[in-house]
């Protein structure tokens, strides 16, 4: 099969590349493989009890494709997969669309300057264009505590929500105090019997503002499309300014620590607790959680925090450093994804038979997240150094769907068929971006978190800067950063 574009994943990246290119250039045939049994990506497979946006809904959904039907201000899975659903139905992918067919291996094909892809399901696809929205967080991360191939009942992790698993009344462990657990928590501690949760490093927490919009505020965001774009600004903007504490300003980030601390104080009067849930790094180095009811599940009498280290786990219980046993029927892990092994299962073959895992295994890098030397006509959408803290990733993927639409327009118009990044901008941009770092909360503010890289430190997932200066740095792709091939 030959297509002009070739499009991996069918979640809010990949989804919205096929939107942009029917939209800006309807011309261009294009493909979506999707590993899974539908779309939605993260929100197809994050199913957890709980499991809801933390960004609000009306700023985590497409600029060209706003929904006045939010039904909260944090919408939950369902509502953002049936979001993502509406937007396949309106712009007619279904066709385009494969679902079950996972890619696993593309050739750059010098002589005839096209992609040669292989699928799981065994197909062949020539594409002038390989576009990778695979996301980087769907590779769970299962800690190997000792023993635990012993335990002797259902064990998951948050991402694969096994729901045939009746946890009423049961004695439940959950390993992991994450954006996930943070949501999951509070919902299956009404259904279980006891619950350990087990937290290695505490999270900053602030109030989650989570209300219903009643049907006169959605039949205005309805008749009056300006309404919509007002409410998206406004809480653009009020979530933009935050970066500033992220890349340093010390007040602004002591502003959030006091409101997070209040938040703590209020909910949890037990000073031991409350000592135990206070972070020791600061606010901003790791992700900062929302929640209104994590708090107050904690103080349930049959919910227990364990911070003591996990020792190794046996058939029916954890055991932690100081020897005590927890005993437990099911095991739930929250333990966060697997960052750094992102495209390590697809064998990405560029000029001169580069391997794409094989370059990043010093470290992932692309320039602006997007393009690599070497691999012509490849785009990552939310590739390294793209996250966000402060913001709405779905505002990262618009630019980057920018950038790469202005990528194959800038071929189009000076009617060549092929670009690759100039050798040494990549390691510019790199050099810049890790200078950056040094005086942001990421890197200076005393913790780990899966936003570096395990091995080096180095961070590898988020973008050190606004997502205005992003935007603006990817409006257009210029023509002196890449070689163009005919
Ligand atoms: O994972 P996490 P997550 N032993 O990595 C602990 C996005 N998201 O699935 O902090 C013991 O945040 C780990 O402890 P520590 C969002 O971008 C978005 O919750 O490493 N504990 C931590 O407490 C988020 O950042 C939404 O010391 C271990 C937890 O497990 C990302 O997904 C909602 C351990 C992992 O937390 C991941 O969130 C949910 C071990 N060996 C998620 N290994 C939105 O609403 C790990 N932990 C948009």
């Amino acid at each position: 099969m030959n297509v002009d574009v070739l499009i991996a994943g069918a979640g809010f990246s990949g989804l919205g590349m096929a939107i942009q290119l029917r939209r800006k250039m309807p011309d261009a045939t294009f493909l979506i493989i999707e590993k899974a049994h539908d779309i939605g990506g993260t929100w197809y497979e994050n199913t957890y009890p709980g499991c809801a946006c933390d960004i609000p809904s009306h700023l985590y959904s497409f600029s060209f494709e706003r929904n006045p039907e939010w039904s909260r201000m944090f919408a939950g899975q369902a509502e953002i997969e049936s979001y993502l659903k509406r937007c396949v139905e309106k712009y007619q992918l279904t066709p385009h669309i494969r679902l079950g067919s996972r890619l696993c291996e593309a050739v750059w094909d010098e002589a005839a300057l096209v992609w040669r892809a292989a699928t799981s399901d065994g197909w062949q696809i020539e594409a002038k264009a390989l576009v990778c929205g695979v996301g980087a967080l769907h590779l769970p991360n299962y800690p190997n505590f000792p023993g635990l191939e012993a335990f002797d009942g259902p064990l998951f992790h948050s991402a694969e929500w096994d729901h045939l698993v009746d946890l009423t009344g049961k004695r439940v462990a959950v390993i992991g105090t994450g954006a996930s657990s943070i949501q999951f928590v509070p919902e299956i501690a009404k259904q279980v019997g006891q619950l350990f949760l087990f937290q290695r490093t505490p999270a900053w927490i602030i109030p989650r503002l989570d209300f219903a919009f009643s049907e006169k505020a959605r039949q205005r965001f309805r008749h009056w499309r300006v309404a919509s774009w007002a409410f998206r600004q406004f809480i653009f903007w009020l979530l933009e300014i935050r970066v500033l504490g992220f890349l340093g300003n010390r007040w602004m980030r002591g502003q959030g620590a006091e409101l997070a601390r209040r938040h703590l104080k209020k909910q949890i009067p037990d000073p031991v607790l409350r000592a135990a849930l206070t972070p020791k790094y600061e606010m901003g180095c790791k992700r900062v959680l929302l929640s209104s009811d994590f708090y107050p599940t904690l103080m349930k009498p049959h919910v227990e925090l364990v911070t003591e280290p996990i020792s190794y786990v046996d058939p029916h219980s954890i055991v932690t450093s100081d020897g005590r046993e927890w005993p437990i029927e099911v095991l739930i892990f929250g333990t966060g994804f697997k960052l750094a092994e992102i495209l390590q299962d697809v064998r990405v073959v560029g000029r001169e038979g580069i391997v794409l895992s094989e370059q990043w295994q010093s470290r992932l890098r692309a320039f602006l997240g997007v393009t690599i030397s070497g691999f012509p006509n490849f785009f990552l959408l939310l590739g390294p150094n793209t996250g966000l803290g402060h913001n709405s990733v779905v505002l990262m993927i618009e630019a980057q769907l920018n950038y790469v639409i202005s990528c194959l327009k800038l071929l189009k118009k000076r009617g060549k068929r092929a670009l690759d990044l100039r050798g040494g901008r990549l390691d510019d941009f790199m050099a810049r971006v890790d200078k950056r770092f040094r005086t942001t909360v990421w890197q200076a503010g005393g913790c780990r978190s899966w936003y570096q890289d395990q091995a080096t430190g180095e961070n590898v997932a988020i973008w050190p800067g606004s997502v205005l200066e992003y935007a603006f740095r990817t409006r257009r792709a210029a023509a002196r950063d890449y070689q163009l091939m005919d």
